[in-house]
C-alpha cells in the first residue's frame, strides 16, 4: 500500500504502540500485513532497538551478579595515625581476603588471639576459626588474611588496644 510520508509517520506511531502491546502479550500483531518498505524498516528498527535494550541490561547486570556470587575479593583496611582501622567494620564473604596497610608513621599489628588481648571482648573468633597475628607492621607494610569460617571476628592492634584500636569483620557464607 502507498502512503504519504505524513500518513506513514502517524501509522508508525500507532504500529509501535501495537508492537508494544503485542510484546506484552495483549494483542495479536497487526503490523504483519504491512507491505511498504518503510513499514518493514520501522519494524526492523523496533526489533533492533529491543535487542539492543536486552543486550544493555545483560551487560549491566551480568558482571554484578558474577561479582556477588563468584570470584573472591580482596578488601583494603588502612591503619592510621589516629589509631583506627579504616574502615573499622566490614562485611565480606567466606573465601575473601582482607589486606591491611599501615598508612601511618607508627607501628601497628592486626591481632585476633584471645590469649593476647587485655580485654577478651577485643579478640573474638567464630567457632572453627583459628586466631591470627600479623606481628609488628612498620609504616607502609601490609598484611593479608583470608577468611573462611562465617561469623563475627573482632581484632585489635597490640600496641594500641588500650587506645581502642579495634576492628570488626563479619564473614557471611
Ligand atoms: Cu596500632
Amino acid at each position: 500500500m502507498k502512503v504519504s510520508r505524513k500518513q506513514w509517520s502517524s501509522h508508525a506511531g500507532v504500529r509501535s504502540f501495537h508492537v508494544s502491546l503485542w510484546l506484552a502479550g495483549l494483542v495479536q500483531p497487526c503490523w504483519s500485513g504491512g507491505n511498504s518498505v518503510m513499514e518493514k524498516l520501522s519494524y526492523k528498527i523496533l526489533v533492533g532497538f529491543g535487542i539492543l535494550c536486552i543486550c544493555l541490561v545483560i551487560s549491566a547486570v551480568g558482571p554484578r551478579l558474577y561479582a556477588a556470587e563468584g570470584a573472591p575479593m580482596t578488601v583494603l583496611v588502612k591503619m592510621s595515625d589516629q589509631l583506627v582501622f579504616e574502615p573499622d567494620h566490614i562485611t565480606i564473604h567466606s573465601g575473601d581476603t582482607v589486606e591491611w596497610k599501615n598508612t601511618s608513621v607508627l607501628v601497628h599489628t592486626v591481632t585476633d588471639q584471645p590469649e593476647r588481648a587485655g580485654n577478651p571482648k577485643d579478640a573474638v573468633l567464630p567457632k572453627g576459626a583459628s586466631g591470627f597475628d600479623s606481628g609488628n607492621l612498620a609504616p607502609g607494610a601490609t598484611y593479608r588474611h583470608s577468611f573462611s569460617a562465617p561469623g563475627r571476628y573482632q581484632y585489635f592492634c597490640k600496641p594500641h588496644e588500650a587506645a581502642g584500636m579495634t576492628g570488626v569483620i563479619t564473614v557471611v557464607p
